[in-house]
């Protein structure tokens, strides 16, 4: 059994929000017609608090899109985004969500940072996402949406982790940094994802 997995499709990450992805908008039609092809259709939503220690600004004297360290891991400071209730949050809304069957929420622990849908970034706490595809059956999750640097990319490898396959739909999704989704797509393919196009096989 296949899962689509929309990761973030959320108006804070396409053109006009507060961490805008290039042309992240460019790929919901896409994803609309994908979905009739999987079995479960699942999103996710980056959705922290106010004040997340995410945001650059609640670290004075350090600029969004810079990299500090955080309680022992390396942490990139990002614009304040996804505020949970806010407009920015809200999932993209030409984005058809009628066989969305679930929604899992991500980032919501202000200390800690969630990129991938499944644990947060010290793999501390798990979502639930892994134990929910198991229990309706699902061995293989194709990882689409945004961004493809960060949360699709940390998706697809603790899917992996996870013991599913595994694959990312590279035309279904857009980077903040090309050249940081090619070292990532790197590191997905020698840890056993596939990278395809969604009209492969
Ligand atoms: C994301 C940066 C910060 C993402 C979320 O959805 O890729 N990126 N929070
Ligand atoms: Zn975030």
């Amino acid at each position: 059994m296949n899962a689509l997995l929309l990761i973030d499709v959320q108006n804070d990450f396409v053109p006009g929000g507060a961490l805008a992805v290039p042309a992240g908008d460019a790929i919901v039609a896409q994803l609309n017609e994908l979905q009739p092809k999987f079995d479960l259709v699942v999103a996710s939503q980056d959705w922290h608090p106010a004040g997340h220690r995410s945001f650059a600004t609640t670290h004075p004297g350090h600029a969004a899109f810079t990299e500090i360290e955080w309680q022992g891991r390396p942490q990139m400071l990002w614009p304040d985004h996804c505020v949970q209730g806010t407009p920015g949050a809200a999932l993209h809304a030409a984005l058809n969500t009628d066989r969305v069957e679930a929604i899992f929420r991500k980032g919501t622990d202000p200390a800690i940072d969630s990129y991938s849908a499944f644990f947060d970034n010290g793999h501390l706490k798990t979502t639930g996402l892994g134990a929910y595809l198991r229990g309706r059956g699902i061995t293989r999750v194709y990882v689409a949406g945004l961004a493809a640097d960060y949360c699709v990319y940390f998706t697809a490898k603790d899917a992996l982790a996870e013991g599913f396959e595994a694959v990312v739909l590279e035309d279904a999704t857009r980077a903040i940094s090309d050249a940081g989704w090619q070292a990532a797509k790197q590191d997905l393919l020698a840890l056993g994802a596939l990278v395809q196009t969604s009209h492969a096989g």
